[in-house]
C-alpha cells in the first residue's frame, strides 16, 4: 500500500479525500480542458488507486512475503501446518472473493465520463447538475443486459441496462434506465414473477440468458400488458452492434422541481452520437460464440482509442396540464409519449472517456439506486417506479454485504457526507466526537440540518385516496401502441420482428401457449400474426385493428442513423501472402484517418509478404488467422489486390464463408485490382455477383458491394474507393439487400 492511499484511506471523506492529482492515463490532454468539477471523482479516486510499481510482496497484515511458493509443512513429504498464517490467509481470501451477482442485469460493463449542459433548465428545476451551463458534472455509467448470469454472453436478444451515476456538487444523481423506453410490467408486484419466469427455468436451469422458452412466454400469455414491450424485445433493440450506439431511456416519468416547489414531469433520453445500430439476429447468435464480451470489449477498446462514446441527453418535458390532455397515463410505464406529440429539447451531452482499472472494485461494486436524486428532481406515483425506490438499496446491502456501500470508491459521492449512520459492516470512516445524534448540543450542534434552500424537498404533491390493490382504468390499454410501434417500422425492422416472434416461439414446447400469444399478437396486427404463425404453423385468429391508424417515425432506428463516423468500426481486410502492400497501406490509412481499425485476416496470423510493382516489399502483419477470425466480428470487410495473394484466398471455402456471411449480414464489402476475383469465386448470392464485377473505382455493384476496377493503381481511383467504402461502412449495412425477396 502506498503512503496516499493509506492516508487517504484514515482520512475518510475528509479534504485530503481529493488527494494529489494524477492525470488520467487513458484520456487525451486535450480532452481535459473542462472545469475542475469534471476531474472531481478521478482526484477522489487516485486516493484509493494502488500500483505494485517497485512493491513487495507481503501479508494483508504487511508482513513480508519470501517465500509463496510451498505451504509450511512438518517435513518434506508430510502434513501441513495449521500454523501457516500465510497459506490460511490467502487461502481464505480466495474462499470468500465472490459477492452475489446482481438478482437482474448480472453481466455488465462501465466507464467514466462527464455530463456537460449547454441548455440550462433553471426555469423547470433547481438541480445544479441541470442549471450550471458549460460545467462538467463526473459520471459512471454501468451498461448490462438483464437475465443472464454475470458470465453470459453479450449479444443475447435482451433489454439493455443504461444506468447512469451523475456525482454531482449536490451529491449523487442516478438515472437507472434502460435501452427501451417502456418495460414489460405496470406495477412492481408483478416484477418478481416476471424475472421468475425469463430467468433459467427452475428445474433444470436451461435456457441461460434467453427468453426464448415456454416459462417467459407463458407470463406474457398470461399478463397481456407485456405486450408493447414485448414488441421492442422482438425488435432489432434487443441486440445492438454496441453500447455506443444505443438509446437510453429513464422509462418512468419523473418530476423536475423549482425553487418555488413547481413540478414538471419529464422523461429522460440520451440519443447516441453514432446512431442507433444492431446486429443481425443470426450474426447475434454468432457472436456469442466467436467473442462473447463483444459490447464489453467494444467499449472498452473504443475508450481506449480516444474514440469516446457520447450521446446527448434529451427531455420531454410535459407541464401538468398538458398531461392531462396527452391519450396516455404518464404514470404507466408499458407507454410512451411519441416525439412528434411532445418533441425532446436537447440540453447537454455525456461523453464517456475513461475506463475503470479494476473491473470488481469498480464496475462489479457500483450500485445504482432510482432513489438517488438530488433537490430538484423527484419522482412520479408509476407503480412500478414505487417499488423499485424499495428494491435497490434493499439488494445492495446483501450484495455489497452491509449498510456502508456508499463509502466503496466509486459509489462515493464528491460533495461532502455527514451524518449519524454510523458502525456496520465495513464503516471506513473514523468518526470523531462523542455524538452520533442529532439534534445534540454535545457536538456543537453538528452535523446541522442544512438549510431549505439547498435541502432536498420532496415536490408538494396532492396526494389522497381510498387504500386499494387495484390496476388504474388509464392503463388497460395494453395493444395499441405496441401497434403504433409496428405500424412505425421500416420494412427490414418489420421482417426482424416477425421472425424473431418465429424464433421465440418456435422454442415454447407448448402449443397452448404459442395459441395464446399469437391471438395476442392479433390484436396489435393481423398481419404480423399470419407472419409469425406462418413460422410455427399455427393460423391466426380473426381480430380486430386497434386504432387510431397513426405511426411515429421517432420509433424507427432508420430515422436514427447517426453520424455516420467510422470510430472505432472493425474492417477485415482478408489478404494472404504476396498482397499489393502499397495499396494496402494506401487503403488502411485512409480508413484509419476516418477512425475504423483496419485489421488483416490471412490464412495464418503473424506476418504476411507483400509486393510492389518492383517486387517484394515490406512484410506487413496479419492480426488474426482465419481461424481467430470470423466475418461476425468485423463490420465490413475488403478484399486486398495482390496476385499471389488472391490466388489463394480464391481457393479456400472459409474465405468465401466469410465474405457470404458478411454479404447475408448486409455488411459493406469492397474489392480492389485482383480481390474482385475473390468476390467472384464466392459466389455471394448464386451467379448474380460473378456478372456484377467490374465496375469503375469505388461504384456499388450492388447496395454496399463496392468493386475498384483493374489494380486500381492510381491513388486518386482507390481513394474514391476507400471514401465510398468507408461511406457504406458509416451507413451501418445495407439492411434491404438482406430482405427475404433479394436474397436467393
Ligand atoms: Fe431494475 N433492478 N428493477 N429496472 N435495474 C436492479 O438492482 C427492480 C427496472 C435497472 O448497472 C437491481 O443493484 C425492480 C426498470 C438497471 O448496477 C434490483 C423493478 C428499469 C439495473 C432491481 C425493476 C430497471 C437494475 C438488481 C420493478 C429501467 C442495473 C441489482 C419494480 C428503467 C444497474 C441491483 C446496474 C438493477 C430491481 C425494473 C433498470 C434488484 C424491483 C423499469 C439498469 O434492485
Amino acid at each position: 500500500m502506498t503512503e496516499t492511499t493509506e492516508q487517504h484511506e484514515t482520512t475518510g471523506q475528509r479534504k485530503t479525500d481529493t488527494g494529489p492529482h494524477r492525470a488520467p492515463a487513458h484520456v487525451h490532454a486535450d480532452q481535459r480542458d473542462g472545469t475542475a468539477r469534471e476531474d472531481d471523482k478521478q482526484r477522489q479516486l487516485d486516493g484509493f488507486r494502488v500500483g505494485a510499481e517497485g512493491a513487495t510482496l507481503t501479508t494483508d497484515q504487511g508482513v513480508p512475503v519470501a517465500h509463496d511458493d510451498d505451504s509450511l509443512k512438518a517435513g518434506e513429504r508430510g502434513p501441513t501446518l495449521m500454523e501457516d498464517f500465510q497459506l490460511r490467509e490467502k487461502l481464505t481470501h480466495f474462499d470468500h472473493e465472490r459477492i452475489p451477482e446482481r438478482v437482474v442485469h448480472a453481466r455488465g460493463a462501465g466507464a467514466y465520463g462527464y455530463f456537460e449542459l449547454y441548455d440550462s433548465l433553471a426555469e423547470y428545476t433547481r438541480a445544479s447538475l441541470f442549471t450550471k451551463t458549460g460545467v462538467r458534472t463526473p459520471v459512471f455509467v454501468r451498461f448490462s443486459t438483464v437475465g443472464g448470469s454475470r458470465g453470459s454472453a453479450d449479444t443475447v436478444r435482451d433489454v439493455r441496462g443504461f444506468a447512469v451515476k451523475f456525482y454531482t456538487d449536490e451529491g449523487n444523481f442516478d438515472l437507472v434506465g434502460n435501452n427501451m423506453p417502456v418495460f414489460f410490467i405496470q406495477d412492481g408486484m408483478k416484477f418478481p414473477d416476471f424475472v421468475h419466469a425469463v430467468k433459467p427455468e427452475p428445474h433444470n436451469e436451461i435456457p441461460q440468458a434467453s427468453s426464448a422458452h415456454d416459462t417467459l412466454w407463458d407470463f406474457v400469455w398470461q399478463q397481456p400488458e407485456t405486450m408493447h414491450m414485448m414488441m421492442w424485445l422482438m425488435s432489432d433493440r434487443a441486440v445492438p452492434r454496441s453500447f455506443r450506439m444505443m438509446q437510453g431511456f429513464g422509462v418512468h416519468t419523473f418530476r423536475l422541481v423549482d425553487a418555488q416547489g413547481r413540478a414538471t414531469f419529464v422523461k429522460f433520453h440520451w440519443l447516441p452520437r453514432l446512431g442507433v445500430h444492431s446486429l443481425a439476429w443470426d450474426e447475434a447468435q454468432q457472436v456469442a460464440g466467436a467473442d462473447p464480451d463483444f459490447n464489453r470489449r467494444d467499449l472498452w477498446d473504443s475508450i481506449e482509442a480516444g474514440h469516446f462514446p457520447e450521446w446527448e441527453l434529451g427531455l420531454q418535458l410535459i407541464s401538468e396540464d398538458e398531461a392531462r390532455a396527452l391519450d396516455v397515463d404518464l404514470l404507466d410505464p408499458t407507454k410512451l409519449v411519441p416525439e412528434e406529440r411532445v418533441p425532446l429539447r436537447i440540453v447537454g451531452r455525456m461523453v464517456l472517456d475513461r475506463n475503470p482499472e479494476n473491473f470488481f472494485a469498480e464496475t462489479e461494486q457500483a450500485a445504482f439506486h432510482l432513489g438517488n436524486l438530488v433537490p430538484g428532481i423527484d419522482v412520479s406515483e408509476d407503480p412500478l417506479l414505487q417499488a423499485r425506490l424499495f428494491s435497490y438499496l434493499d439488494t445492495q446491502l446483501i450484495r455489497l454485504g452491509g449498510p456502508n456501500f456508499a463509502q466503496i470508491p466509486v459509489n462515493r459521492p464528491v460533495a461532502d457526507v455527514h451524518n449519524n449512520q454510523r458502525d456496520g459492516y465495513h464503516q471506513m470512516r473514523v468518526h470523531q466526537g462523542e455524538s452520533s445524534y442529532e439534534r445534540n448540543t454535545v457536538g456543537g450542534g453538528r452535523p446541522a440540518q442544512a438549510d431549505p434552500s439547498v435541502g432536498y424537498d420532496s415536490a408538494p404533491v396532492n396526494v389522497e385516496g381510498t387504500k386499494l390493490r387495484r390496476r388504474a382504468g388509464s392503463f388497460s390499454d395494453h395493444y395499441t401502441q405496441a401497434a403504433l410501434f409496428w405500424r412505425s417500422m421500416s420494412e427490414v425492422e418489420q421482417e426482424h420482428i416477425a421472425a424473431a416472434f418465429g424464433f421465440e416461439l418456435g422454442k415454447v414446447g407448448r402449443v397452448e401457449i404459442r395459441e395464446g400469444v399469437l391471438e395476442h399478437i392479433a390484436r396489435v396486427d393481423t398481419g404480423l400474426a399470419e407472419r409469425v404463425g406462418s413460422w410455427i404453423g399455427l393460423k391466426p385468429p380473426e381480430a380486430e385493428p386497434v386504432g387510431p391508424l397513426t405511426a411515429s417515425r421517432a420509433l424507427s432506428q432508420r430515422h436514427r442513423p447517426g453520424d455516420g463516423s467510422l470510430c472505432a468500426r472493425k474492417i477485415a481486410v482478408l489478404a494472404a501472402d504476396g498482397l499489393s502492400g502499397a495499396s494496402f497501406e494506401h487503403v488502411r490509412r485512409e480508413l484509419a484517418e476516418l477512425g475504423a481499425d483496419v485489421e488483416i485476416v490471412a490464412p495464418h496470423a503473424g506476418e504476411v509478404s507483400s509486393e510492389d510493382s518492383a517486387g517484394p516489399a515490406k512484410p506487413l502483419t496479419a492480426a488474426h488467422s482465419l481461424l481467430t477470425a470470423k466475418s461476425v466480428i468485423f463490420d465490413a470487410v475488403l478484399v486486398a489486390d495482390g496476385r499471389r495473394s488472391t490466388d489463394v484466398l480464391r481457393a479456400r471455402p472459409d474465405v468465401a464463408e466469410f465474405l457470404r456471411q458478411a454479404y447475408r449480414h448486409g455488411k459493406a464489402i469492397g474489392v480492389w485490382g485482383s480481390g474482385r476475383d475473390v468476390l467472384a469465386a464466392a459466389r455471394l448470392n448464386g451467379e448474380q455477383r460473378d456478372a456484377a464485377v467490374g465496375h469503375g473505382a469505388g461504384t456499388p455493384a450492388e447496395e454496399g458491394v463496392l468493386v475498384a476496377d483493374g489494380s486500381a493503381a492510381e491513388d486518386a481511383a482507390l481513394s474514391e474507393f476507400t471514401a465510398a467504402f468507408g461511406a457504406a461502412v458509416g451507413r451501418h449495412r445495407a439492411w434491404d439487400r438482406t430482405l427475404p425477396a433479394k436474397t436467393v
